[in-house]
């Protein structure tokens, strides 16, 4: 396969992840959906092809090569059918709406206040380390039943999965260009493997309130639990993706918030302005900027761009979401922008399961840090560095504050 358009010859995943947005600028206007070719795959840049490809009937669920090879099969992302029917029904309960509410509170400010207390009266942070992250992986890994597992070991294995699935460069004969870079997510999946096979042990004899144990049980016919080989590939998209995001939700907001003081202001003198400051954010900097993928079913046209049968198209939110047809000066971090709805969140049949989840659980965090520090600033004396094409954020947010 090869491109018609000849500067995407030389497209490499080091520009991409270090700053893919000039790259998807022109992707956008000259090819909304176009065959990469350190990528072995297309992608899909514009609001309207990432629509048509999520949520189109021409298209079905795929992982991204990168990611099949890290979680396996079968990962809730890459499913169809009746499997992906099954994984859905058992992620799902512990994420609706009506049953977050019943505990989202007391599971999420004890733990955003924990880690906020530990460093308010040092008068400065990154809070990308110290907050984003902890606060993610804690309120996740509680519920899932992880609570013996440090927060330093969730987010060593979210960064180590997330290296793993979005090592996603090839040659042109479709092999993987790093392979060591799949080491480090292959020794966490086994060490992951060694603490949680013996937790599965035991809630197969003693089912518990963890969301974990309920996979194992709910739906099952008396006696019988799915089986751990089946689970894990979902576990590990939990593992990365929806521990690392919300802490991402949370420290681009910020980064976003801070050169803009009259509105970092505005939200901490009303933080009934949070969720709409975690919207923004979140469409800025799509956490998941190209994690996530459709094979075509058919022969099919995008946009105007025709598509065959068997293609993989990659979903560039993030550059949707950057879609100067949707949203004016899209780079620009904006609280008062009109509200449009944003594609960080996906769209179609896998469209994220944990919306609700990772909104409260950004809203709470941010809720905390900025009522306990309302003169947060940040630490301009450090660079703040974005990373990153399947998952985006900043690497560090450092902060300052007058104690
Ligand atoms: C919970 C969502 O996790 C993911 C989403 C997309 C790609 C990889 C993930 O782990």
């Amino acid at each position: 396969m090869t491109s018609t358009l000849s500067w995407l010859d030389e497209i490499t995943m080091e520009e991409l992840e270090r700053n893919p947005y000039p790259v998807y600028e022109r992707l956008r206007a000259e090819a909304p959906v176009a065959f990469v070719p350190v990528l072995g795959a297309y992608v899909a840049s514009t609001t309207e092809a990432c629509r048509a490809v999520a949520a189109g009937d021409d298209f079905d669920g795929i992982i991204p090569p990168a990611g099949g090879r890290t979680f396996g099969h079968p990962a809730i992302i890459g499913v169809n059918g009746d499997i992906h029917r099954d994984l859905r029904s058992m992620v799902e309960p512990a994420l609706q709406p009506a049953e977050v509410d019943r505990w989202i509170e007391d599971l999420v400010r004890p733990i955003a206040r924990r880690y906020v207390e530990a460093f308010e009266s040092d008068g400065r942070a990154d809070l990308v380390a110290q907050f984003c992250e902890p606060v993610s992986v804690r309120s996740l890994g509680d519920l899932l039943g992880l609570k013996d597992v440090s927060s330093d070991k969730l987010r060593e294995w979210f960064h180590k999965l997330s290296d793993s699935f979005t090592n996603a460069a090839m040659d042109e004969d479709g092999n993987f260009l790093n392979q060591e870079r799949f080491d480090e997510g292959d020794r966490a999946k086994e060490e992951i493997r060694s603490v949680v096979d013996p937790l599965i042990d035991h809630w197969i004899e003693h089912p518990d309130d963890s969301a974990i144990s309920h996979w194992l049980h709910d739906g099952m016919p008396e006696g019988q639990t799915r089986d751990r080989e089946y689970i894990y590939p979902t576990l590990y998209v939990f593992l990365l993706g929806a521990m690392q995001e919300p802490g991402h939700a949370m420290s681009s907001t910020l980064a976003g918030l801070f050169p803009r003081p009259e509105q970092f202001e505005a939200v901490v003198d009303e933080p009934g302005l949070i969720p709409r400051a975690i919207a923004e954010g979140m469409r800025w900097t799509a956490p998941i900027w190209s994690g996530t993928a459709r094979i075509a079913k058919r022969d099919t046209v995008v946009s105007g761009i025709e598509i065959s049968e068997g293609s993989v198209v990659m979903l560039s939110y993030g550059s949707a979401n950057h879609d100067i047809d949707v949203f004016d000066a899209p780079s620009r971090y904006d609280l008062t922008r009109p509200p449009l709805p944003h594609l960080a969140f996906g769209a179609g049949k896998h469209a994220c399961a944990g919306i609700y989840f990772a909104n409260n659980v950004s809203r709470i965090g941010l809720e905390e840090l900025l009522e306990t520090i309302p003169n947060l600033e940040r630490d301009t004396s450090e660079d703040v560095e974005f990373w990153g094409w399947g998952f985006r954020g900043p690497k560090t947010l450092h902060a300052r504050w007058e104690i």
